[in-house]
């Protein structure tokens, strides 16, 4: 009797990918039956700088959180717990030359499973927006899954201080910039005070979360959010 072969779903990496109708599709009016909006993106990443997988749930639940980096890991709790979804996220980065490839890759996933969880957006409520404190620290954000990637990012950080553990505070805008521009939402970051990094950046990832969690939030008879009837 011959072996069996592996099947190529029993490859390694292949069982966070999606059938391809559910893969980048539009679902506008006279493209054929409407993609059936599962709330969930799954994506699996590896190039030579890192091995990022990200399974995203748009429902309260668990966070799974390794990237080897603490305190992103902190922060990527924060988008789950307060952005009201169920995430995992498992990185392997090249942590020996810094954090950069991590994060912004990390940022990559999140925000390509987080476009396949919005699908075509019907029922959604499009915007959304949080002014979050953190004792002395306040950060307004505000999103718009508007189909075009758009950062804006106002943060005078306060301190000389650059890390926060082995975390570039520097990577908060390269992680959102990642973020929008492969979930392809508009999203305005405004750093209004704060005096200690950890509580500013901290309500930065908060105040996003929020704000994304208002935005995704299902709206009874919205339809798609658009006069256009696209987005
Ligand atoms: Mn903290």
């Amino acid at each position: 009797m011959k072996a069996k072969a592996p099947r190529p779903s029993e490859r390694r990496g292949s069982r966070m990918r999606l059938p391809r109708r559910e893969r980048g599709a539009r679902g506008g009016p006279s493209l054929g039956p409407p993609i059936q909006n599962t709330r969930r993106g799954q994506v699996a990443r590896r190039t030579k700088e890192t091995d990022v997988e990200v399974d995203l749930r748009l429902e309260p639940g668990e966070a799974r959180i390794a990237t080897g980096i603490p305190f992103f890991d902190h922060m990527l709790e924060q988008i789950s717990r307060h952005g009201g979804m169920a995430l995992t996220v498992r990185a392997k980065g090249d942590l020996q030359v810094d954090a950069h490839h991590t994060v912004e890759d990390v940022g990559i996933g999140i925000g390509e499973a987080l476009k396949q969880a919005v699908a075509d957006k019907v029922g959604l409520a499009r915007y959304g927006h949080a002014v979050v404190p953190l004792d002395e620290a306040l950060v307004e954000a505000v999103v718009d899954l508007s189909g075009r990637p758009h950062l804006t990012f106002n943060a005078k950080l306060p301190s000389g201080k650059k890390f926060i553990g082995a975390y570039d505070v520097d990577l908060t805008q390269d992680f959102l910039q990642a973020l929008v521009n492969h979930a392809r939402i508009c999203l305005h970051v405004n750093v209004r005070y704060g005096r200690n990094l950890h509580h500013v950046v901290e309500a930065i990832f908060k105040a996003t979360a929020r704000a994304l969690r208002a935005a995704t939030a299902r709206e009874a008879g919205a339809g798609v959010p658009s006069t256009k009837g696209l987005l």
